[in-house]
């Protein structure tokens, strides 16, 4: 019992495209093949559309956040240019259906790695449990005396599979991650999601925002050019976790940049839930969503120091 459930029907249900076909809806985004004239769809091209849609403690909230996927988007597009120096990525274009425009990518379509890239620069979530247990996060032995929130020496690399939606990707070891891709690649795939992040939190840093932790997707391009492309979403509130630098204080669990109003909200008595009962939470009350979309906009305005 781990799936994403919807207290109703998905929200935005994928938007019919013309020209495009429907390949694959994750929690928050959707995935379309462009289509040629004769209906066939183009083997080398993908567009990938964010959705308004968002997620707390494992359920989709009723109504959605209003420019949550444009805020995303335009974010991950700043970030790719920030670390291009770094790994190449994705992105062909922006030219997109003007019904998506603003929230869609259109992107190489690469072999997408069968690892999630994550790297930890802070300890919380399981990387803290790990720690607990064994001392150590993915087999990395770490300093005595870390706990809820610490930053951690360097960003370690914590892999985990893909599980498919609905299941929860579970810990890989390096020695996983290379019997998987091959020494070199895993190398370069730990190098480069730990560069991602140390290079994340440089900025971050400096615009009162720390990044814990991310995760990263990486395909190799299929003409056998060689190297790992970065695709997908990057160093995003989804796809990270954002804590505001002035509130953070290791030793306890950190408030979430992104979706702490959405969290008290739920776990006060004003919501009238209760997490444990296993129903869907009620629809977020007109304040929450508005204070929720208030967030990602200000953290898009203080890491790009751009107005939305
Ligand atoms: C990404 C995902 C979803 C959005 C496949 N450049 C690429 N080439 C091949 N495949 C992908 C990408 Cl980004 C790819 N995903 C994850 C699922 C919406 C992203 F439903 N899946």
């Amino acid at each position: 019992m781990c799936g994403v459930t919807t207290s109703d029907a998905p929200l935005d249900l994928p938007v019919d495209l013309p020209g495009y076909q429907h390949v694959y809806s994750g929690k928050v985004r959707d995935l379309y093949a462009p289509v040629d004239s004769q209906g066939e769809p183009d083997p080398d091209r993908l567009l990938l559309v964010a959705s308004n849609r968002l997620s707390a403690y494992d359920w989709m909230m009723t109504p959605e956040i209003p420019d949550k996927g444009e805020v995303l988007t335009r974010l991950s597009l700043w970030w790719f240019d920030q670390l291009s120096d770094l790994v190449p990525n994705h992105v062909l274009s922006t030219d997109v259906p003007a019904t998506v425009a603003g929230r869609a990518v259109l992107v190489r379509k690469l072999e997408m790695l069968k690892v999630e890239a994550i790297a930890r620069a802070y300890l919380t979530g399981g990387g803290l449990e790990e720690y607990h247990a064994k001392g150590s996060v993915s087999g990395i032995p770490l300093p005595d005396g870390l706990v809820d929130g610490s930053r951690l020496p360097e960003p370690v690399f914590t892999p985990t599979t893909k599980a498919p939606l609905g299941e929860h990707d579970l810990p890989m070891t390096l020695a996983e991650v290379e019997a998987e891709l091959g020494v070199e690649v895993a190398t370069e795939v730990s190098r480069l999601t730990r560069a991602i992040l140390a290079r994340g939190n440089e900025v971050a840093a400096q615009r009162g925002i720390l990044i814990a932790d991310t995760k990263v997707e990486f395909g190799l391009a299929p003409d056998g050019s060689g190297g790992l492309v970065l695709a997908d979403e990057v160093l995003t509130p989804d796809s990270s976790r954002f804590w505001p630098a002035d509130q953070w204080e290791p030793g306890h669990p950190q408030p979430s940049y992104d979706k702490q109003f959405v969290r008290d909200w739920l776990t006060s008595p004003e919501s009238g839930w209760d997490r444990s009962s296993g129903e869907a939470p009620p629809e977020l009350p007109p304040n929450v969503v508005e204070q929720t979309r208030a967030k990602y906009l200000e953290a898009y305005e203080r890491l790009t120091g751009e107005r939305f």
